[in-house]
């Protein structure tokens, strides 16, 4: 099978697999992921493999999620556990190796670290990280317009800082549990910018 088969066997895949809605964002993610790689000299198809799996566990239960990590050994910090929010990235980036066959690292720690990010990322990390948050379906986030704009004229780092500072600060508005990965990951790219 051809890469590009492989790639329309997961599209396929995940119109099975996702709801419609959770469908549409994750073509619009794996776009949005190559035209970032295109615009960065990242290689466009892993960028794309990883947009179409970045959420391939996102319609399983959290019972699921937490014992395909711990079947993998993947430790789950204590604020993670019974939350699907966070829990699903590192179950998705178990199950595009074990169901869809993806053995790329850097594609399945893009997937693990698709949520809270970590400080250091690859840009293939950058890109589908900032995908999940441009891509076209998206409507609702503050400042939509100028990070997308960022992403693609500016740099990844600043984008990833932008994403990081309004994902924090909607956070503090819900009153959700702070990830210490998010918060790390922010201040890492805060403390890089000029
Ligand atoms: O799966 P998606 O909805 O496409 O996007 P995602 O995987 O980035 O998940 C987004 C959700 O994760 C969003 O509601 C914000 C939330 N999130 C990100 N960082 C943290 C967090 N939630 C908590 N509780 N703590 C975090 O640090
Ligand atoms: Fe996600
Ligand atoms: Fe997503």
């Amino acid at each position: 099978m051809s890469d590009r088969d492989q790639r329309l066997r997961l599209i396929k895949a995940m119109e099975k697999e996702l709801n419609f809605k959770r469908y549409v964002h994750t073509l619009g993610v794996a776009y949005t992921s190559t035209a970032l790689a295109m615009r960065y000299g990242v290689d466009a198809d892993r960028a794309e493999t990883a947009g179409l799996l970045h959420d391939c566990a996102k319609c399983i239960s959290c019972e699921k999620m937490q014992s395909l990590c711990r079947n993998k050994g993947i430790p789950i910090p204590p604020g993670e556990l019974d939350n699907p929010a966070l829990l699903h990235s590192k179950a998705g980036s178990v199950l595009a190796q074990t169901e869809y066959g993806v053995n790329d690292p850097e594609i399945l720690s893009a997937i693990a670290g698709h949520t809270t990010g970590h400080p250091g990322m690859t840009d293939l990390e950058k890109i589908i990280f900032i995908a999940d948050y441009i891509e076209p379906g998206r409507s609702v986030a503050e400042n939509l317009d100028e990070i997308r704009r960022c992403a693609f004229r500016e740099s990844l780092d600043k984008a990833m800082c932008m994403i990081l500072r309004d994902t924090l600060a909607y956070l503090k508005t819900t009153g959700e549990p702070i990830d210490p990965a998010t918060q790390e990951t922010y201040d890492y790219y805060k403390s890089r910018e000029q």
